[in-house]
C-alpha cells in the first residue's frame, strides 16, 4: 500500500464501502463490538491521515494525538461531535452524509407520529398480554387522528421537507414551521406557514423537532415550550436528544401537559432502563434508528468513504460541513 494515505475506520462499515476505501487508502479498522474505546482510537490515529467515524468526539485531545490527520468523515448527517474550531485551527476537513438518509428518517418520523397518536405500542402490548377479552377495545384506548391534523416542524431543512411532503400530500396535514431563516420552497410546495415559535406551539397537534444540535440549539426546547403546547398535542424528536430539556419533557408528560411523545433520541444514549420515559405507555421509544435501514446505512457508509477519499485527494464532490467549507 505504498503511497496510499493511511486511514482508520473507527466503526465497521459494509463491504462495498470498505472495498471502495481500500482502493485508494491503506485502511486499518476497528472490528470490535460496540464503540471503540477512546484510548484505542487515539492510539490508532498516531499515523493516520484520514478517519472514518460516526460519533467519536473530534476535539483538541484527539487532534493532538493525530498529527498527520487531514480529513474526518462521519457516517451521519449530524456532526455535533465535531469541534469545528479545533478542526479549523488544524486545517482538518470534516464531511458528513446528507441527502442519502433524508427519506428514511422522514419515514421514521411519520412512524413515530402515527404510533404515538394511534397508540400502536400500547395496543400491541394490550393484545399480546391477552387483555383483549371481548369485542372492541373500550373508548379509553382510542387514539387521535393524524390525517388533516396540524403539524409544526421546528427546523424545516432537508429532512423536514421530506416530512412535510409525507404529512401534507399523504395525510392532508396543515403545516407550520419555525426556522432561523425562511424556506420559500417549502412554503410554495407544501403551503408551509412560517410562524413564531409561540404560534407554532399553540397551533400544532404534532410538534416535530428536526434541528441539528449546535451550541445555539442545546436544550433550547424547554418547559416554557411544553407549557405553550396543546394538552392534546404530541412531541416528536428524531434529531438529537440534547436539543430538549429532558427533565421538562418528563414533567410535561407526567403531568398530562401534553398527550404523548415519539422519541428516537435521548440526552444520554443508550437511554438508561430506569429512565422515567420508558415507563410511560404514551411515549414511543426507539433506539436512535432514524437512518437504520440496511439500504440507507449502506448508502451512508459509501458516501462517507467517497467523502474521505475525495477529501484526501483534494477532489471535488465531498460533502464538507458548511462551517468548514473554504
Ligand atoms: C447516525 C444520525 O447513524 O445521521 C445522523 O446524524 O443520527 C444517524 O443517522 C448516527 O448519528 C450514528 O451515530
Amino acid at each position: 500500500d505504498h503511497g496510499k494515505p493511511k486511514v482508520f475506520a473507527a466503526k465497521r462499515i459494509p463491504p462495498e464501502a470498505l472495498a471502495y476505501l481500500e482502493q485508494y487508502c491503506d485502511v486499518r479498522s476497528w472490528d470490535g463490538d460496540g464503540p471503540i474505546p477512546r484510548e484505542r482510537l487515539l492510539a490508532a490515529l498516531a499515523d493516520a491521515e484520514g478517519l472514518l467515524t460516526s460519533g467519536d468526539a473530534i476535539d483538541d485531545e484527539l487532534l493532538a494525538r493525530a498529527p498527520k490527520l487531514r480529513a474526518v468523515s462521519t457516517v451521519s448527517v449530524g456532526y455535533n461531535h465535531f469541534d469545528l474550531d479545533a478542526m479549523r485551527r488544524r486545517g482538518v476537513v470534516g464531511t458528513h452524509t446528507p441527502y442519502v438518509l433524508d427519506d428514511t428518517v422522514a419515514d421514521l418520523v411519520l412512524a413515530l407520529m402515527l404510533s404515538a397518536a394511534r397508540r400502536v405500542t400500547e395496543l400491541d402490548a394490550y393484545v399480546k398480554s391477552g387483555r383483549w377479552e371481548r369485542g372492541q377495545p373500550e373508548a379509553a384506548l382510542f387514539g387521535t387522528d393524524v390525517h388533516h391534523a396540524s403539524l409544526g416542524i421546528v427546523g424545516l431543512g432537508r429532512i423536514g421537507e421530506r416530512i412535510a411532503q409525507r404529512a401534507v400530500h399523504g395525510f392532508g396535514m396543515k403545516l407550520y414551521y419555525h426556522n432561523r431563516s425562511r424556506n420559500p420552497e417549502a412554503e410554495e410546495r407544501y403551503g408551509a406557514q412560517y410562524v413564531s415559535m409561540d404560534e407554532l406551539l399553540g397551533e400544532s397537534d404534532f410538534v416535530v423537532l428536526m434541528t441539528p444540535l449546535t451550541p445555539k440549539t442545546e436544550r433550547f426546547f424547554r418547559k416554557e415550550h411544553f407549557d405553550r403546547m396543546k394538552p392534546s398535542a404530541f412531541f416528536i424528536n428524531a434529531s438529537r436528544g440534547r436539543t430538549v430539556d429532558e427533565n421538562a419533557l418528563v414533567e410535561a408528560l407526567a403531568t398530562g401537559r401534553i398527550r404523548g411523545a415519539g422519541l428516537d433520541v435521548y440526552e444520554v444514549e443508550p437511554v438508561d432502563p430506569s429512565h422515567p420515559l420508558l415507563a410511560m405507555p404514551n411515549v414511543v421509544t426507539l433506539p436512535h434508528i432514524g437512518s437504520a435501514t440496511a439500504q440507507t446505512r449502506r448508502d451512508m457508509a459509501l458516501t462517507a468513504a467517497r467523502n474521505l477519499v475525495a477529501s484526501l485527494r483534494g477532489d471535488e464532490g465531498a460533502y464538507v460541513v458548511k462551517e468548514l467549507r473554504s
